[in-house]
């Protein structure tokens, strides 16, 4: 059996200087010399451009390793793996150089048997700075489009690692992924993977096992003539041996007939079933080889065929075609290496808990680590995957051709197995960049990337991936010289909402896909000011825009308030206010979207995640703490909604069941008066209404519901026992929010975890309450409520249930101090300057 040798401790030093420190590996330089206290955190204040050296210097990682074997009684050898090398590396053995490459995102493996030498050996992987290589290689071939400072698309490395609209640029280096030796003899397996498919004809799981081998010249003594063999088992059960007589076979592949499977379904749609494979090389009875996956039966179909609309762009697994209610997700950490399987697992259950379907892994990032998709898998969450192109044009030449084709074969068969993956996706908005953004006058007749999406991706995920669609980029549309971003075809990018408009235009159009909107607000409060320390803090003060990356953003956070909320007064209500209006935006945008299904057939909102503290789309910030609008989502996003829709000249109540069984709805409807907590019902009227399963219902709401009285202080309230939607018949800035008022009472609850505390919260509303959140991280950072943005009226009570780590300096009594428990009506009742 392969085995692995170990490297000793590594060091990196700058290339020319003789101070090194210490290396954690997988890692970058950044993070080791913010280790080693070299430098400050660059994630605080305006520190990310004390750091920018970092990205034009060289840096070389040295370690040492000893080897024993390769005489010709024991006749090994060894292969150096590297998982990931950030990224214009040359690697050295004892001085002597194995390779030079440039490309992150693929990994790497060369026979070092020449080099070796018994006893010790030293190896050394000089990264030369990653902005001179992009320059040198943008010279030689002439600039193509591109919309940041540094030139990314001309080195293979993570995009937004030079800078994004919602990312610092800090240009790394380093081993950042898992870096390995391995010994062998015989033969051994450079690759095995199974893809799981059902037979259309009988409902039988197809399992494809594809092997790649590599074969030593020189004799095993240990297992003498004996033939090789491949095994296949799955769940511990051998299902099939086949003898490879022939050295010469450097890939094998093996179709297995799988009755009587049990399929992989999203979540919500059935359960998680993951078999087990085993692929094993053998010589005779010895083990020379073996690869372990696990993976799900189903089938995907990307349907996009003709109806009265348009066509539609509709995921169907198992033949059962899905709404999807997705997120963007992009790198979780500037520093990609030192993200662990805890740090994906959080990122992800948080996904599930705001009843996401799906992911979309964004192509100005990274194929995502394995256990991303792992988790995935068993978590139900479909993946969309992106290459890694975005908003660039790309040189066709080589070496770029051959390096950007090496690195799609290889994430396709990194990749190909996990269930949850469901659609290769050729880029992010390179035919839209194209169409809109002067690309064709800016490159005239130069090749700029679309070989990649028309010619070499569809052609590799046919040889490599056929179970799985692909479409060349998002947006894009599948009839030729549609525009894109067409809403009747494909899927749409809508960012003329966040660019100019106010959020409630996002119901002017009828997308048949939305795959990427998105709504900007800070990150929480605690996030926020443990990051920037501007005195006075004010949403333009220097710290604040220089964790803004979308210039004038800040202001356009403040501009966009008109409509909803009054002008803040103060930075605490502007944090407030403009963690609101995302939620808002973005509740709007989903409900308006779902209530269209099945014209409209998804909802991938920008984004889930963030990379460091910063204002952005995220709805969960960098530390993990979810925003008012992950609330927000986590409602809108659920199997069943109840939302209040403008059809034609009135209004629609509509009932979207995304789920399995038939929902027998009662409805209480009522017009309500926010301004008379004591006689606040105007008029009411109960509706039954049955939704079958996985559907929608419309229905019209009568004039005398939709008649106020007085219309800026009457809502609208539809009311299902355990769901609400509302409606406001002015602009909301416009409605008369009584001064808040509320009991508030709070009792230690019993915790679900040894290593937090937990506290109930009980409150009951006197007056109603527009948007009550609580800011659990302003008690600790660690400290996460079960619910938020409630629209809650007089005499109505909720319990509100807090957890907290075990360790931190918090009593539940602190979850009653003033901040923590807000409802948006203060904003109404401030008083003071606009900011
Ligand atoms: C889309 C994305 C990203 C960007 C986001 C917000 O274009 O693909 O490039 O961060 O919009 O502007």
């Amino acid at each position: 059996m392969n085995t692995q040798s170990q490297f000793g401790e590594w060091t990196v030093r700058r290339v020319g200087e003789s101070k090194s420190y210490p290396a954690t590996i997988p890692g970058c330089v950044h993070t080791d010399l913010l280790a080693a206290g070299a430098i400050d955190d660059p994630y605080i204040g305006e520190r990310e451009t004390d750091v920018r050296w970092i990205g034009y210097a060289d840096w070389e990682y040295t370690s040492e390793f000893s080897w024993n074997a390769g005489d010709n009684a024991d006749p090994y050898h060894l292969d150096l793996e590297c998982d990931g090398l950030d990224t214009a590396a040359t690697i050295s053995i004892n001085g002597i150089k194995i390779a030079s490459t440039q490309n992150m995102h693929r990994r790497f493996r060369w026979n070092i048997d020449a080099v070796i030498t018994p006893g010790r050996n030293t190896i050394s992987i000089r990264f030369d700075s990653a902005i001179q290589v992009a320059n040198q290689n943008m010279r030689e071939h002439g600039p193509l489009p591109e919309g940041y400072e540094h030139p990314y698309n001309f080195i293979r490395k993570m995009a937004s690692n030079f800078g994004w609209d919602w990312g610092p640029t800090f240009v790394t280096a380093g081993i950042w992924r898992p870096i390995r030796l391995v010994k062998w003899r015989n033969a051994r397996l450079l690759s095995a993977s199974a893809v799981a498919s059902v037979n259309p004809e009988t409902g039988d799981g197809l399992l494809d096992v594809l092997a790649e081998l590599s074969y030593s010249s020189l004799p095993d003594p240990a297992s003498a003539d004996a033939g090789l063999t491949l095994m296949t088992a799955i769940d511990g059960t051998t299902i099939d041996t086949i003898a490879i007589p022939n050295r010469q076979d450097s890939e094998r592949s093996i179709r297995l007939n799988v009755p009587n499977v049990e399929l992989w379904w999203p979540r919500s749609h059935g359960s998680q079933r993951l078999y087990t494979i085993e692929i094993t090389l053998l010589s005779g009875d010895t083990i020379l080889d073996s690869v372990t996956q696990r993976v799900g039966f189903k089938t995907v179909e990307l349907r996009s065929d003709r109806d009265e609309f348009g066509r539609e762009f509709t995921l169907a697994i198992n033949g059962t075609p899905l709404f999807i209610r997705g997120a963007n997700w992009i790198p979780n950490d500037c520093f990609v290496a030192g993200l662990t399987a805890d740090d994906y697992r959080e990122r992800l259950d948080q996904a599930v808990a705001a009843n996401m379907n799906l992911v979309r892994v964004w192509g100005g990032g990274i194929y995502e680590d394995d256990r991303f998709y792992d988790i995935c898998d068993e978590l139900g969450i479909l993946v969309w995957q992106d290459f890694a192109l975005a908003c660039a044009g790309y040189p066709e030449t080589e070496p770029h051709w051959s390096e950007i084709e090496a690195e799609a074969v290889d994430n396709l068969k990194r990749l190909r197995s996990h269930a949850s993956l469901s659609l290769w996706c050729g880029s992010n908005e390179l035919l839209l960049g194209w169409y809109d953004w002067g690309w064709e006058r800016e490159v005239g007749d130069v090749p700029w990337g679309l070989g990649y999406l028309e010619e070499m991706f569809p052609r590799l995920v046919e040889a490599h991936s056929a179970h799985l669609p692909y479409i060349p980029s998002s947006p894009w549309a599948s009839e030729p010289d549609t525009h894109p971003n067409h809403p009747d075809d494909g899927p749409s990018h809508l960012w003329d909402v966040w660019g100019s408009l106010d959020y409630v235009h996002y119901r002017d159009s009828i997308p048949r896909f939305a795959a990427e909107y998105g709504y900007q607000s800070p990150p929480s409060w605690s996030t926020l000011t443990r990051a920037i320390h501007d005195d006075p803090l004010t949403p333009t003060s220097p710290g604040m825009l220089a964790h803004q990356k979308q210039p004038g953003s800040n202001e356009r956070l403040t501009r966009n308030l008109v409509g909803h909320y009054p002008a803040p007064t103060n930075i605490e209500d502007w944090h407030l206010a403009t963690s609101l209006n995302q939620a808002h935006a973005l509740s709007l945008a989903i409900e308006h979207l779902r209530s269209w299904s099945p014209r409209s057939m998804g909802s991938i909102i920008w984004q889930l995640n963030d990379c460091w503290p910063v204002m952005s789309w995220a709805i969960i910030d960098s530390n993990g703490c979810p925003k008012p609008a992950w609330f927000s989502v986590q409602r809108s996003y659920a199997d069943r909604l109840v939302t209040i829709q403008p059809r034609e000249a009135g209004l629609a109540l509509v009932l979207v069941n995304d789920s399995d069984e038939q929902w027998d709805a009662t409805v209480d409807l009522a017009l309500h008066n926010i301004c008379r907590p004591e006689t606040p019902e105007v008029a009411v009227e109960v509706v039954d209404i049955q939704v079958a399963a996985r559907s929608t219902t419309t229905w019209t709401i009568p004039a005398s519901m939709r008649s106020p009285h007085r219309r800026r202080e009457e809502l609208l309230v539809a009311d299902t026992g355990d769901l609400r939607a509302y409606w406001a018949f002015v602009q909301d800035e416009h409605m008369r929010w009584p001064a808040a008022l509320w009991r508030v009472s709070v009792t230690e609850a019993e915790p679900r975890a040894d290593s937090r505390l937990s506290a109930e919260i009980t409150l009951t509303a006197e007056t109603a309450l527009l948007d009550v959140v609580i800011c659990a991280d302003r008690v600790d950072t660690s400290a996460r409520v079960d619910s938020s943005m409630l629209l809650m009226l007089p005499g109505e009570t909720r319990v509100f249930r807090v957890e907290w780590d075990a360790d931190a300096a918090a009593e539940p009594q602190d979850f009653l101090k003033p901040g923590v428990i807000r409802a948006a009506n203060d904003l109404w009742n401030a008083t003071g300057l606009a900011l």
